[in-house]
């Protein structure tokens, strides 16, 4: 396996830190062992985590009135790759790469070549009828799979089909489906005719999905569309994957809800009935914004995973969600967001971890409001920084990855090697 980073400056910044992690470390433990924790376990849980990078995170994002491009974007799907052994190499916590298509199409063969030179895998592939590509023949701005011309249909199906076949060379074993189909008119659709269009043309990509697959519809509640959209909820989502069969599954995007919509709650219901698929992980404000993973709300991040470290703990059949990042990075550079973001998602699964589910069942069971949501709080109270530190040092990354990366100079070098990417027009994800 090829290391993008010199060895010998993760080696110096992890020498500098060793001393001082140790020390949190043991700390750290003796406080959890008082709590009858046994953090070595935990580590082990963090050492085996896994959140896939979005090959369309690594380049500058932009908005619908700018994008300001970075020195040494990514030109291509190979310079992404490049990028993402980066993020992998300091936090070993994103050893797959999920594809978008058709952005991302080259020989597959060069593709898996190029992944696994770095010791990269792929996740989800993840299709594109919310835009037309160059040549299409039938245009998407009046809707893809729900369509109103069969023929359009047909074309985005096919899409999708292509999608599971490069997916199948790669090594892929799961597509996600996310349409910007619905519209921006009382009246301009017929919402039943619309559903019962797209559910039919799904089906059709359904019954093309290898037995070791699995099919992610992802809702969004607006945006393109502002009036209604097709799939706009995870109840419709929900109602897509029972449609289905037994490989569809529900993915959630966090940012794709009404503001102050419980989705960890959204979360337990999907987990409850079979249906929870994986993740788009990110975090926002207002709407689909599309910032770094816990930089806005942690608690809520942190709720997530608490429903999801409830699931795993009580081994409810078929639970193994998907973990995804799906971020825009409109001012920092997106190698350390991405960094930073699977570590944040790291983070919470840690503090998930921490929580006293006995505890917190007899709270609940007993009405104890006050004492059932301390519970929660001591763990995500806690700080959980040296076992996250530490699961990078035991597999090889960086103690602090953004340093190393920094002290690398690998921007730089990349700048002089990749001609600038142009500025200009919009592009919202
Ligand atoms: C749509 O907003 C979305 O969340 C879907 O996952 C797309 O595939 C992605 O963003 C990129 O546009
Ligand atoms: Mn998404």
């Amino acid at each position: 396996m090829e290391n993008v980073i010199a060895d010998d400056i993760v080696a110096a910044g992890n020498a500098e830190r060793e001393k001082a992690l140790r020390t949190d470390y043991a700390a750290l433990g003796e406080q959890l062992h008082r709590r009858a924790i046994d953090i070595d376990a935990i580590l082990k849980k963090l050492e085996a985590f896994g959140v896939a990078i979005p090959s369309w995170g690594v380049g500058t994002g932009g908005t619908r009135f700018a994008r300001f491009p970075g020195d040494g974007e990514p030109r291509d799907i190979f310079d992404k790759i490049e990028d993402c052994a980066v993020i992998q190499q300091l936090t070993r916590a994103t050893p797959r790469v999920s594809l978008h298509i058709p952005w991302d199409k080259a020989d597959p063969k060069r593709l898996k070549q190029a992944a696994s030179r770095h010791g990269l895998g792929f996740d989800a592939m993840n299709s594109n009828t919310f835009s037309d590509a160059k040549d299409q023949k039938h245009s998407y701005k009046f809707g893809s799979l729900s369509h109103a011309d069969p023929g359009t249909r047909r074309q985005a199906v096919e899409h999708n089909l292509e999608c599971i076949e490069i997916g199948r060379t790669l090594g892929s074993k799961a597509l996600t489906i996310w349409i910007g189909d619905g519209s921006n008119f009382p009246g301009q659709v017929n919402f039943a005719r619309a559903f019962e269009r797209y559910l039919d043309s799904v089906r059709t990509v359904y019954a093309a999905l290898p037995d070791d697959w699995r099919l992610f519809t992802e809702h969004k509640m607006y945006e393109p569309a502002f009036y209604s959209t097709v799939v706009q909820d995870w109840g419709t989502n929900y109602i897509i994957a029972k449609e289905l069969g037994d490989k569809a599954y529900c993915l959630v995007d966090l940012g794709h809800h009404a503001p102050n919509v419980n989705i960890e709650m959204i979360v337990s219901r999907l987990v409850q009935f079979g249906k929870l698929g994986g993740f788009h992980f990110n975090d926002s404000k207002y709407g689909d914004d599309d910032l770094d993973a816990g930089s806005i709300d942690p608690y809520r991040l942190f709720l997530v995973f608490n429903e999801l470290v409830d699931a795993e703990q009580s081994k409810k059949k078929g639970f193994d969600p998907a973990h995804m990042l799906d971020q825009s990075h409109n001012v920092t550079d997106p190698i350390e967001s991405l960094m930073l973001s699977a570590i944040e998602v790291q983070r919470a699964y840690a503090q998930a971890l921490l929580v006293d589910r006995n505890a917190l069942e007899a709270y609940q069971e007993a009405n104890d409001a006050l004492m059932a949501t301390q519970t929660l709080k001591s763990a995500y109270r806690t700080d959980v920084e040296p076992i996250l530190a530490m699961a990078r040092l035991n597999t090889g990354g960086a103690i602090d990855p953004v340093a190393a990366y920094r002290a690398s100079g690998y921007r730089r070098k990349v700048a002089s090697e990749r001609p600038a990417v142009a500025a200009g027009g919009g592009g919202i994800v």
